[in-house]
């Protein structure tokens, strides 16, 4: 049985860098698909401690927050670095891609017809933090030389971003490479390929 369950609404969103990481780590999940008009009955977003989702368990486990959900898998997994260096780096990077992904939810649900152009503009100030973390480790992850969650949060918010603008990386090499090397690790691809990532839509509004 696995071990692990997704309860979450019918989109990739908060969700996305948890499945690609259970994917290439080998892992079964079970997912319980929630739609919108179940979730305005209120029942199930009060047993939620934030009132949201996604709900990961893990057995008797239960969190919210879809950083606390990487970072368990993380621990659980061995994908949070060697040494407790490591991991301070990695949380760091994990950061700074959540403050990219706050930014591009707040283009996507909030200011997609006024603010995409600008938001485009001024994308490649954002990607060039990343880009030079990455040219700089030779190893193609962000730290150390093996694959940490904070990888598969990265590479799941370049991969929106591709969509949203589909030459965004045409400029940095190192991120281009990462998304390919990390596309082309067997486990992503067939997860990539597979039917159950590409029907969901990335996000709650239809926009991408
Ligand atoms: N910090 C939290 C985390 O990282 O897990 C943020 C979680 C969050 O924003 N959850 C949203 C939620 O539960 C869904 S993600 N919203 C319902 C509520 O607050 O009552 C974004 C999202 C928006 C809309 C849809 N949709 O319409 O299907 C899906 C996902």
């Amino acid at each position: 049985m696995a071990p692990y369950t997704i309860t979450y609404f019918p989109v990739r969103g908060r969700c996305g860098a948890t499945r690609i990481m259970l994917s290439d780590q080998g892992q079964e999940w079970k997912e319980i698909v929630v739609n919108f008009e179940e979730w305005m009955k209120g029942d199930l977003k009060k047993t939620c401690v934030f009132g949201q989702l996604p709900k990961f368990q893990d057995g008797d486990l239960v969190l919210f927050q879809s950083n606390a959900i990487l970072r368990h898998l993380g621990r659980r997994l061995g994908a949070y670095g060697k040494n407790d260096n490591e991991a301070g780096l990695i949380d760091m990077f994990a950061d700074g891609v959540e403050d990219l992904r706050l930014k591009y939810m707040k283009l996507i649900y909030q200011e997609y017809e006024t603010g995409k152009e600008a938001y485009i503009k001024d994308l490649p100030n954002h990607l060039c933090r990343f880009e030079v973390v990455l040219a700089k480790n030779k190893s193609g992850f962000l730290v150390g030389d093996s694959v940490s969650f904070a990888d598969y949060s990265l590479f799941e918010v370049l991969l929106n971003h591709q969509v949203l603008s589909p030459t965004c990386l045409d400029s940095f090499p190192a991120l281009k490479s990462f998304v390919e090397t990390l596309s082309a690790r067997p486990k992503i691809k067939a997860f990539l390929d597979s039917e159950d990532y590409k029907k969901l839509p990335i996000n709650g509004n239809g926009k991408q």
